[in-house]
């Protein structure tokens, strides 16, 4: 994976002690096991981690640089706006470490490395990752472009929960969890996740998060349903990988991108729709389903936070919230908590 962790339960709980063919099998088997999980179910439903394979990763590195999908410009904004200030109230005059979930968005980490390299003069970077191809990219990369940087990459399911070695006395551990990614899980899985997070850590240590806000409806929809085409073909990808992994016979046609806005759950919704009545083989299952015409497969939520409601989740995770920036708009917030 690239920008984004593969929001939901992972593919693998990697170990250090697994081979490569054990995990990739390990990896085939859960993929086997939630497709068969999800088309079983009504409504059918696939959980979004199957977005990231490499065509995916890929097409998602292309909706971060399209005009309507506003949520990683403006999120490096507020970073480059105030990265200093971040580093500095999470520091709280102590030396920073930083944690990052998930393998390391290369121009808006690198931000906030920068400002700890400025602020302290060296500074140690764990990017915590299932992938360790992703993990050992990032180092290379970071490494190379930050001077003073230490990569300390972490192979891990963050979702679990953090194992790490213990920050030094005078050090604190700021954790980042950028990009939004928290808005693919439902609330009390998101609290669940930050709670988990929060175990791992220790008195002074932070987490910075960042969080897509709710806003007017089109710009939202938008943002998920662009003119080009990417989002679409991003979400019909998974069927394409389905196809490859699973032996399935999807023919991507006959399903087209939907994208919802539920205001009730204050969450953007993506949907595969079948056009057309069909019948869908996956021969690695030994299993078929039926789609009705406008039936559709459930692929991802994308949930919007208020600022009220974004406090209350880092603060039912067990963080005190210690800092707060956006943009003008207001658009989208990075939050600072800290463990007391
Ligand atoms: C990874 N995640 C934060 C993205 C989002 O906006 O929910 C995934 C995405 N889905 C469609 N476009 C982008």
């Amino acid at each position: 994976m690239l920008d984004q962790p593969a929001p939901g339960p992972h593919p693998t709980h990697r170990m250090h002690t697994t081979t490569p063919i054990e995990e990739s099998t390990r990896a085939e088997e859960q993929v086997a096991a939630a497709v068969l999980t999800g088309l079983r179910s009504l409504p059918r439903q696939l959980p979004p981690w199957l977005f990231y394979d490499e065509a995916g990763s890929r097409l998602f590195e292309e909706i971060t640089e399209l005009p309507e999908y506003y949520l990683t410009r403006t999120e490096r904004g507020i970073l480059a706006a105030h990265a200093g200030a971040m580093v500095e109230r999470a520091a709280d005059g102590m030396r920073l470490r930083i944690a990052e979930l998930g393998a390391g968005s290369a121009d808006k980490s690198r931000l906030l490395l920068k400002a700890a390299v400025e602020r302290q003069g060296t500074a140690v970077y764990e990017p915590i990752d299932v992938s360790a191809s992703a993990l050992d990219a990032a180092r290379e990369r970071i490494e190379r472009e930050i001077a003073g940087i230490t990569v300390a990459p972490r192979v891990m399911d963050y979702t679990h929960g953090l194992e790490l070695e213990a920050a030094g006395h005078d050090e604190r551990r700021l954790v980042l969890y950028i990009g939004s990614s928290i808005g693919n899980f439902d609330p009390h899985e998101a609290a669940a996740l930050l709670r988990r997070v929060r175990a791992g850590l220790k008195a002074g240590d932070g987490l910075l998060l960042g969080v897509d806000l709710v806003k007017d409806e089109a710009k939202l929809l938008a943002a998920y349903d662009d003119a080009a085409g990417v989002t679409a073909r991003f979400n019909l990808n998974m069927l394409a990988r389905l196809n490859r992994e699973l032996g399935a016979d999807f023919n991507p046609a006959a399903f087209r991108h939907r994208a919802v806005w539920n205001g009730m759950e204050s969450r953007i919704e993506m949907h595969l729709e079948s056009v057309c009545p069909q019948r869908v083989r996956v021969a690695a299952l030994d299993f078929e389903v039926d789609f009705a015409e406008g039936e559709t497969i459930h692929t991802e939520n994308s949930y919007k936070y208020t600022a009220a409601l974004a406090e209350q989740m880092i603060a039912t995770a067990g963080f005190a919230v210690v800092g707060n920036w956006t943009d003008e708009r207001r658009w989208f917030g990075v939050w600072l908590g800290r463990v007391e």
